[in-house]
């Protein structure tokens, strides 16, 4: 039976002869033999299987970078060959695009200074330090080195002070200008300067990620109803370590803790849900265990399809707490046992806001980008758009995984992001967008 959108089809289920099953008593690793690598940001290099035919490894590409070995060496960047497919596009430094107009270079957690945010670097590092697995006992996944797949990302030769001048140039006339003692004032200029959805994607790069994370979640959670699907995406989507980030900043921000907003907006089962993805306590490591994927999908089976009535809190402890690439196993042993696609039957066993929290976390499980690109492609179909939701995924994403979800844009709507940006905005607005989209394909 075909599964679609499941990678990796090719090359077939283990992905390493003789990498599994494991030894007895491997898994779980004796606590402690395994830091999951302590403040990565973030740890996982790799959200989602490898394409087909995508991006092989590459030799010699993104050299493992020490912590705070960023900006990289010159010629590290881009780090793929021809097979890449995106022909001039990567690698060129957005020249002339101040992500960062830092009238102050030791402001905390503004890219594009020389000082990255301690544990927060916004470039995926493919960690090579990953502590040894107690003698080798422990099967280990391949790692996919493959590189950074955004579209944004610092740029060493920014020269802040030379940007604030030209950001004063082009302000010049709409008031004062020459008082930008800290980034605050910046912010405060540059909000009253713009208006519309241009000044909130502006507004929207000048956060870091957690800040914006934290800001978005808010506004989802804040005033009459609540943007449930807002809250599925960012916290079913970042790491533990960017999570753990988000409530710090939360409840500085907000004077209130994550949980607690969220316990206040939502109830039932979608609140515990989201509790739980809120807490950051997913396993992070890259180890498949197949026996124990058999055993969850079984235990899915029994809570769900197998029952009368569900057991929600086994579909929440499974997928909120097991690894994604132990998930995607145990997806595709629950495919093999029963033959439904567990999508499916999540959607037959549950329903409101539980089913569609429930689903979201599936695919973004199964194929981050593909999940990314599904959402920006709802937020543009029709008439109208989404724009909060097409900022918040142009934004969060440049920095990540930016290239990869124009491949699955272009792949499961046959239209490039790049076009449907460019046919839904307009302004400068669309000329921001598009340069976080980085290119057509
Ligand atoms: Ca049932």
């Amino acid at each position: 039976m075909s599964y679609p959108g499941y990678p990796p089809q090719s090359g077939g289920y283990p992905p390493q002869a003789g990498a599994y099953p494991p030894q007895p008593g491997a898994y779980p690793p004796q606590p402690g033999a395994y830091p999951p690598a302590a403040g990565g940001y973030p740890p996982q290099p790799s959200g989602y299987p490898p394409q087909p035919g995508g991006y092989p490894p590459q030799a010699g590409g993104y050299p493992p970078q020490q912590p705070g070995g960023y900006p990289p060496q010159p010629g590290a960047f881009p780090p793929q060959g021809p097979a890449m497919g995106y022909p001039g596009q990567p690698g060129q430094p957005m020249a002339g695009y101040p992500r960062a107009p830092s009238p102050n270079p030791s402001m905390p957690g503004y890219g594009g200074a020389p000082a990255p945010m301690p544990g927060y670097p916004k470039v995926p590092s493919p960690n090579p330090s990953m502590p040894a697995y107690g003698g080798g006992a422990m099967p280990i996944a391949p790692q996919i080195n493959r590189g950074f797949r955004g579209t944004i990302k610092d740029y060493p030769g920014a020269d802040p002070l030379k940007d604030v001048e030209v950001l004063r140039k082009a302000m010049k006339g709409f008031g004062k200008f020459n008082e930008w003692r800290s980034l605050a004032d910046l912010v405060k200029d540059l909000h009253s300067e713009l208006s519309g959805d241009f000044r909130k994607l502006v507004m929207a790069m000048l956060k870091t990620p957690a800040e914006f994370d934290a800001y978005e979640l808010n506004s989802a959670i804040k005033g009459a109803g609540t943007d449930e699907a807002c809250l599925i995406e960012i916290l079913s989507s970042r790491s533990n370590a960017e999570i753990k980030e988000i409530n710090r900043i939360y409840k500085t921000e907000y004077k209130k803790k994550l949980e607690d907003a969220i316990s206040g907006d939502t109830s039932g089962h979608f609140r515990r849900l989201l509790i739980s993805l809120s807490q950051g306590n997913r396993d992070e490591r890259e180890t498949v265990d197949i026996s124990l994927a058999k055993q969850d999908a079984q235990a899915l089976y029994a809570a769900g399809e197998n029952k009368l009535g569900t057991d929600e809190s086994k579909f929440n402890a499974i997928l909120c707490a097991r690894s994604k690439p132990h998930l995607r196993a145990v997806f595709l042993e629950y495919q093999k046992m029963c033959g439904r696609d567990i999508e499916k039957s999540i959607i037959r066993e549950m329903s409101g806001d539980l089913e569609s929290g429930m689903v979201a976390v599936v695919k973004c499980i199964k194929n981050t980008p593909g999940y990314f690109a599904e959402r920006l492609h709802k937020a543009m179909k029709g008439a109208g758009t989404k724009d909060r939701t097409l900022i918040r995924i142009m934004v969060s994403r440049s920095e990540v995984d930016m290239l990869d979800i124009r491949q699955e844009y272009v792949k499961n709507y046959g239209k490039s992001l790049y076009t449907d940006i460019s046919g839904d905005t307009s302004g400068d607005y669309k000329k921001l967008l598009l340069k976080l989209c980085g290119g057509s394909d």
